[in-house]
């Protein structure tokens, strides 16, 4: 078998598997959607924005949600453990789920990965030595430590800009960091459109409930103003599963979009709230119908569409979809799918249906550590996938090269992002 040989005699690699591993790792990485913060919008406190560090890492909502099922609210009621300090918190997480539980989860094994890779022993039954090690880091030289032991290139922030917060930090004044882009998130226009309105109304711009002509010039004035503040490279919002279409979208939003040349993603399935006690972790998925992606994309052929689906039952629909439509760019394994077995039959279906032309993952990291985790894990599944499609398209007869390898790990993991954005 000729291409093998070829294969191996350029890779100087035993297998196919060491190989695509070896480029995987190698291959820098745009995070295309996060909730990170750059130091310059707090980095401590109950405001600080950029959440980094041992107690955030160990108080990550997906570990709030599955300490309350080792220690039921019946047990500490909810306000008690709100009523915690954070170290206090991540002090009972780290007891009830990695000390009197094996840490099987993947929110779990997510700590253990980034404490390894930090250098730091992850059986540790105290917290404490490693919570004095992270005081001992400056943020903002610890992103470029997570960055690098990540092999993140760029990460891609959120910016709600309807968030009081948030919108402070901007209007005071925010010194560009070029490690971090900016995306307008603007869930509450599409969501609830007169509690928006009056927000607008409180912020200067000549709005009435009725999407007057007038009305829509001036959303349009406040998205473009936002969009020069933040420096947004695309617009996003979170959906419910019920999402079918909304007018202020199709009026002010979409054109837009497209003035400015900037894709719209949108993230649909998520149900928020469903027990509010929760708070971060209180949201739950579900169905939804992908009639509201591909008339979209239909009707609106100038628009590109980021689109990511919490349900597992969406995504073959939704890999169908980006078949017919070529502004249609499916992403990452959202929230509730980020979970290797769910990642694994994903980017499998996904790279049977599209080929390359797909963006297989984003890390949704709320914790800048994170990365370090998620991005170890995804590469790793990625890696076995890619494996056996090699594996299958050179028994095909396929001379497969190292550079093929090497072009088809920089689309997965930034060209086609990158593009996409650049329409
Ligand atoms: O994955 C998450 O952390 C969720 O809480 C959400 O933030 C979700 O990713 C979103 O962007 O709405
Ligand atoms: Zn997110």
């Amino acid at each position: 078998m000729p291409h093998i040989t070829r294969l191996l005699t350029e890779s100087g690699s035993p297998t196919v598997a060491d190989l695509v591993t070896r480029v995987l790792v190698a291959q820098p990485i745009i995070d295309m959607h996060t909730h990170l913060y750059p130091p310059g919008f707090g980095h401590t406190g109950p405001d600080g924005l950029m959440l980094w560090g041992l107690d955030d890492l160990v108080t990550y909502h997906y570990l709030v949600a599955e300490v309350f099922r080792a220690v039921p609210a019946t047990k500490l009621p909810y306000a008690q453990f709100w009523a915690m300090s954070k170290a206090e918190q991540a002090d009972h997480i780290w007891k009830q789920l990695f000390v009197e539980r094996t840490p099987l989860s993947e929110a779990c094994r997510g700590v253990i990965t980034t404490l390894s890779k930090l250098g730091l022993d992850p059986g540790v039954k105290s917290l404490a030595s490693h919570r004095q090690w992270f005081r001992e880091q400056n943020p903002n030289d610890y992103i470029d430590h997570v960055m690098a032991l990540a092999n993140v290139k760029s990460i891609t922030m959120t910016n709600a800009v309807f968030d009081d917060n948030e919108r402070a930090c901007w209007l005071a004044g925010i010194a560009p960091d070029p490690r971090f882009k900016g995306v307008l998130r603007i869930d509450p226009l599409l969501l609830d459109w007169p509690t928006a309105g009056k927000k607008l109304s409180a912020w200067g711009y000549n709005v009435e409930e009725a999407l007057t002509e007038k009305t829509i010039r001036e959303v349009k004035r406040f998205l473009n103003e936002w969009c020069d503040r933040v420096q947004a490279i695309y617009c996003a919002v979170s959906l419910p599963p019920e999402f079918r279409e909304s007018p202020i979208l199709e009026m002010a939003v979409l054109p837009f979009c497209e003035e400015r040349n900037i894709p719209f993603a949108m993230m649909i399935g998520s149900r928020r709230g469903v027990n509010p006690e929760l708070r971060d972790a209180a949201d739950t998925g579900g169905l939804a119908d992908i009639r509201a992606v591909t008339s979209l994309c239909q009707r609106f052929p100038n628009n590109r569409f980021f689109v990511t689906l919490l349900a597992r039952e969406n995504q073959h629909e939704l890999a169908v979809a980006a078949r017919k439509f070529g502004n249609l760019m499916p992403f990452g394994c959202w929230w509730f799918l980020n979970n290797p077995s769910l990642i694994d039959e994903i980017t499998r279906m996904r790279i049977e249906l599209l080929g390359t032309t797909v963006i297989p993952q984003h890390s949704d990291a709320r914790v800048l550590d994170q990365l370090i985790y998620k991005w170890d894990h995804s590469r790793t599944i990625l890696g076995r996938v890619l494996t056996e499609k090699y594996q299958d398209l050179l028994a095909a007869g396929w001379p497969l090269t190292k550079a093929e390898i090497e072009r088809d790990a920089r689309q997965f993991l930034q060209d086609n992002f990158l593009i996409f954005l650049g329409g």
